[in-house]
C-alpha cells in the first residue's frame, strides 16, 4: 500500500482515561502508539484521541498533563487529526478548590471547607493549584462532559447522574460548564458530587441502564474511566492487561488504575 492509499483509509481512534498527574507515562504510551514523537509532538496524522478526564491529583504533575493535552489538541488539529478531552470529577474538584476553596468566613464557608477537605482526601497537590493559570481554568471549564463519537458514548464516570443536568448531550455539557464557570459554589459542588458517583452499569440491570442512557444520549457502546478495572473485576492492578467489557458488552471500562499500580491503557477502538 502506498502512503497515499494509506491516508485515504478510515482514521484510527484511541481512548485513554485518568492519567492523574503522570505526564511521563502519558507521553510514553502515546509514543508507543506512534501518536507523538520523542519530543512529545503530535505525529498521529488524522488519528482521533479522546482523553476521558481526571488529569489532576494522586500523581505528581496534573498541570503538566493539562499543558500536554492542550498542546496536542492544537497540534492534532493542525495535522488533520483530533485530540479531545472530557471533564472528570477531579477537574471539578480542582476548579472548585481554586475558585471557592479559600472563600472568607463571610462567604459560604461550609462549601469552602468541603471543597478543601475533599481535595486533600483525594490526593490534591498544592503544586498543581499554585501553577494553575486563568488560561488553564478557562480551558478546563469549557471542556465537554460527554462526547458522542460515531458509535461511542464517551463518559468520564460510570454514572447516570449526567441526566440531572439535562436530557441531551449539548444541554448537559452546557450546564456543567456553566456550573464550573459560575459564581455559585453549590453548583460547582454538585459537579464534583455527581461526577464522583459510580457503578451504574454493574448491577443485574446494568445492561438495561446502559441501553436506556444511550437511547437518551446516543451511541451504541459506552466507554468510561473513573472506576478502575481492578475495583470492577477484583483483578490485581499489576495484572490488568486491557480494557474490561461488561453489561452485555454495552460498556467498556478503560481505567487500568494507574494510581493504584495498574497500567495507563491506551485503547484503540
Ligand atoms: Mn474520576
Amino acid at each position: 500500500m502506498t502512503p497515499d492509499q494509506a491516508s485515504t483509509g478510515p482514521s484510527r481512534r484511541f481512548v485513554l482515561s485518568d492519567p492523574h498527574g503522570h505526564v511521563d507515562e502519558l507521553l510514553r504510551v502515546l509514543a508507543e502508539a506512534d501518536l507523538v514523537d520523542t519530543g512529545g509532538h503530535w505525529v498521529g496524522g488524522d488519528t482521533r484521541l479522546f482523553v476521558l478526564g481526571d488529569f489532576f491529583d494522586r500523581g505528581p504533575d496534573g498541570v503538566g498533563v493539562v499543558d500536554l493535552i492542550m498542546r496536542l489538541e492544537g497540534e492534532a488539529l493542525a495535522g488533520g487529526g483530533k485530540v479531545a478531552a472530557l471533564v472528570g470529577n477531579h477537574e471539578a474538584l480542582t476548579i472548585g478548590v481554586r475558585r471557592f476553596g479559600s472563600m472568607p468566613p463571610t462567604g459560604d464557608s461550609r462549601l469552602a471547607q468541603m471543597f478543601a477537605s475533599s481535595w486533600l482526601r483525594n490526593g490534591g497537590l498544592t503544586s498543581d493549584q499554585e501553577r494553575l493559570t486563568d488560561d488553564h481554568l478557562a480551558w478546563l471549564t469549557a471542556l465537554p462532559s460527554i462526547i458522542v463519537d460515531d458509535d461511542l458514548l464517551l463518559l468520564h464516570s460510570d454514572t447516570v447522574e449526567y441526566l440531572a443536568w439535562g436530557a441531551t448531550v449539548d444541554d448537559i455539557n452546557a450546564a456543567v460548564s456553566a456550573a464550573l464557570a459560575g459564581d455559585d459554589a453549590g453548583d460547582a459542588w454538585m459537579c464534583w458530587q455527581r461526577l464522583t458517583d459510580r457503578y451504574a452499569f454493574m448491577d443485574a440491570d446494568g445492561s438495561d441502564v446502559a441501553r436506556d442512557l444511550m437511547t437518551t444520549l446516543g451511541g451504541s457502546r459506552i466507554v468510561h474511566g473513573h472506576s478502575i478495572i481492578p475495583d470492577l473485576t477484583g483483578v490485581a492492578p499489576a495484572q490488568v492487561r486491557g480494557p474490561w467489557s461488561y453489561a452485555d458488552e454495552r460498556v467498556l471500562a478503560i481505567d487500568g488504575g494507574l494510581y493504584a499500580g495498574g497500567p495507563l491503557l491506551l485503547v484503540e477502538l
